[in-house]
């Protein structure tokens, strides 16, 4: 089911995405679904479990991570996005850059998810209007290289809330309508581990602005952090899974509306649990 805008629309439990991303250097899947086969096999499985949507990804954003060119960037998705619409799975397309986001559209995709909220490319809000797709806002202030030195913050929640309002208010005046928009607050982008916890303490803040929540922390650094052993060493990725299960629980229970997760199993399971705690309170 999808909403006239084109979102996946649910009343049963939250949203679940499941990640695909089609990149050599991904933190905790690069390099595992670079041919076409392998990522449309990992994307049938996905749905298979549960996932409402399949988000395609061609370009890393882990701290650091090297930018690629749009035609490498759209080389590697457009294959796999044409398959999967091709096999009626409803596709997101992770870019930042306008040009990637219209021939992916033009390939199947439905959802732009823009993890830098429309400030990567200028021109992705003239993408996102003539499709009248849905536009996932992401809160992002620069690309990997510079995302460090960017986590600096008065107040995180405050500054988070306004910052994608301004993102918001952009977009509208572009001429994107609002029903087309999901924001994110972009867990681990320009985020010291602190800054996580409390967007996430204060999810009210976000989900408070009366558009869909988008949230995505699996497998991220700073449940890493949280788990670490005890001589400090990060949990590795493959360790974190029960985290993030934990923060789809927290999201469903906190009126988000979609999780983008790797492993989808457990987070519908979790999706699940919540929305039989939602259906009776
Ligand atoms: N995180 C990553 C990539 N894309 N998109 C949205 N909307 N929200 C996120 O938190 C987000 C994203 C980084 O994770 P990955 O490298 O595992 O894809």
């Amino acid at each position: 089911m999808t909403s006239p805008s084109g979102l996946p629309a649910r009343t049963d439990r939250l949203i679940v995405m499941g990640v695909l991303n089609v990149t050599p250097d991904s933190f905790s899947d690069g390099g595992r679904y670079t041919d076409l086969d392998s990522a449309v096999a990992h994307a049938v499985q996905m749905t298979a479990q549960g996932a409402d949507l399949i988000d395609v990804g061609g370009e890393s954003t882990r701290p650091g991570a090297v930018r690629v060119a749009a035609e490498e960037e759209g080389r590697r998705v457009l294959p796999v996005i044409g398959e999967l619409a091709a096999a009626g799975l409803a596709v997101s397309v992770d870019t930042y850059r306008a040009a990637v986001a219209e021939q992916a559209l033009a390939a199947g995709a439905r959802i732009v998810n823009d993890v830098s909220g429309g400030l990567g490319d200028p021109d992705m809000a003239r993408v996102v209007r003539d499709a009248g797709c849905p536009w996932v806002l992401m809160h992002w202030r620069g690309h990997s290289a510079s995302m460090a030195a960017l986590a600096q913050y008065d107040d995180v929640v405050a500054d988070v809330r306004a910052e994608l309002m301004t993102r918001v208010d952009e977009a509208l005046a572009a001429g994107v309508a609002a029903s087309q928009l999901v924001l994110d607050p972009g867990l681990g982008f320009a985020k010291r581990p602190a800054h996580n916890w409390a967007l996430l303490a204060h999810l009210e803040a976000i989900t408070g602005l009366g558009l869909p929540v988008l949230i995505g922390s699996s497998r991220k650094s700073f449940l890493g952090s949280l788990l670490a052993g005890s001589e400090g060493q990060a949990r590795p990725t493959s360790g974190r899974e029960a985290a993030t299960t934990a923060l789809t629980m927290f999201a469903a229970l906190n009126g988000a509306w979609g999780v983008r997760v790797h492993e989808v199993g457990p987070n519908v399971d979790a999706a699940l649990v919540a929305a039989a705690i939602l259906a009776v309170r």
